[in-house]
């Protein structure tokens, strides 16, 4: 079975359209075919502004909205970084790896720290971490959306690197990445991704908002005047954004969408695309209540996914410990 890994960061309240169809979704599927382990990173949270209390509960909400999902502890390593030590220990070898150079070379980082009053150190390196979390399991695959390529390549080219000049520790692992659903657009500016950040909260539709709040949103999205439900990312970001959730969610094709709605306009077609969301992400929010009711039991459910991860991570780190020239960890 290949070995998945991937991360999501406990900075919202609630995660979006965009985190569930780039990413999340993905995970669930592989859950059949893969030896999954999956966590909630807070390490990285870390890495802008935060208030310890309100991430502290995030992380816990985060996790029953996986579980929520449909990840399953039983199946999956389900984990909090932070609970796992060999993360940020991997992450101090990786970078003394990467190239100053290399790391300023990161597009999210531009992004992210052009938005904060003050950037920190974290937020540079939080790629090394990342590239450490990937191989600490010796990952093949990495499921994620399209705003994470060049990190992925990142982790490749390190892997690579170590390897090379130290000998076989690290297997290189791939994005996996649905192209169709690789980035999904801001609904109120979609020629944005949607994002937690996003300037209008009528853009980005969470997977904890009221189903109301949800149509809404949908049937408000910014679109075109040409009225036709037609798919042209180009000239038509909006309505081909609005399609590309359709098909994912409704399990249909772009074709079927266009010949179902020619010359029908763009309300219709709302209406409709409105209820697919509705039902698809409405029973999330009750789910994750259920999952947040026994606090206690969400808590180990947690730390025996850190266990877990532990085994394969502590592996791994004594590895690159040995081939770097260090003593062994204790
Ligand atoms: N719009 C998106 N379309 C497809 N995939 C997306 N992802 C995020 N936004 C989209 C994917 O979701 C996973 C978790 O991402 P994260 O924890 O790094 O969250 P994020 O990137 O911080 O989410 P936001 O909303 O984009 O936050 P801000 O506003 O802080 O930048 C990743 O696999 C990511 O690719």
């Amino acid at each position: 079975k290949p070995r998945v890994l991937s991360g999501i960061q406990p900075t919202s309240d609630s995660f979006h359209l965009g985190n569930y169809l780039g990413a999340l979704r993905q995970w669930v599927a592989l859950q059949d075919v893969a030896d999954a382990f999956y966590m909630v990173v807070d390490l990285h949270a870390i890495t802008v502004e935060h208030e310890p209390k309100v991430l502290h509960e995030r992380s816990r909400v985060s996790a029953a909205q996986l579980m929520a999902l449909g990840v399953d502890p039983e199946r999956s390593a389900l984990f909090v970084q932070s609970q796992v030590p060999e993360h940020p220990m991997l992450a101090w070898i990786m970078g003394a790896q990467t190239g100053f150079g290399e790391a300023g070379r990161m597009t999210q980082f531009k992004d992210k720290s052009a938005k904060q009053e003050r950037t920190t150190v974290g937020l540079f390196t939080y790629p090394i971490l990342q590239a450490a979390d990937i191989l600490l399991y010796q990952t093949d695959q990495v499921p994620v959306g399209e705003d994470q390529r060049q990190h992925l390549e990142l982790t490749r080219d390190l892997a690579i690197r170590f390897n090379g000049t130290y000998g076989q520790t690290f297997t290189v692992p791939d994005a996996y990445i649905v192209k169709e659903t690789a980035t999904i657009k801001d609904l109120a500016e979609p020629e944005k991704k949607m994002s937690k950040s996003s300037a209008s909260p009528r853009g980005c539709v969470y997977l904890l908002d009221e189903p109301n709040q949800m149509r809404k949103k949908i049937k408000s999205a910014v679109t075109d005047s040409d009225a036709e439900v037609r798919y042209d990312p180009e000239r038509k970001p909006g309505v081909s954004n609005l399609m590309n959730i359709y098909a994912a969610l409704g399990s249909t094709t772009l074709d079927k969408i266009e010949a179902e709605y020619a010359g029908r306009g763009y309300g219709d077609f709302k209406g409709d695309l409105a209820e697919v969301v509705a039902d698809s992400l409405g029973p999330i929010a009750a789910r994750t209540k259920e999952y947040l009711a026994d606090r206690a039991e969400l808590d180990r459910i947690l730390a025996k996914g850190a266990e877990k991860a532990r085994q394969v991570a502590s592996r791994t780190l004594a590895k690159a410990y040995k081939k770097i020239g260090f003593f062994p960890p204790v």
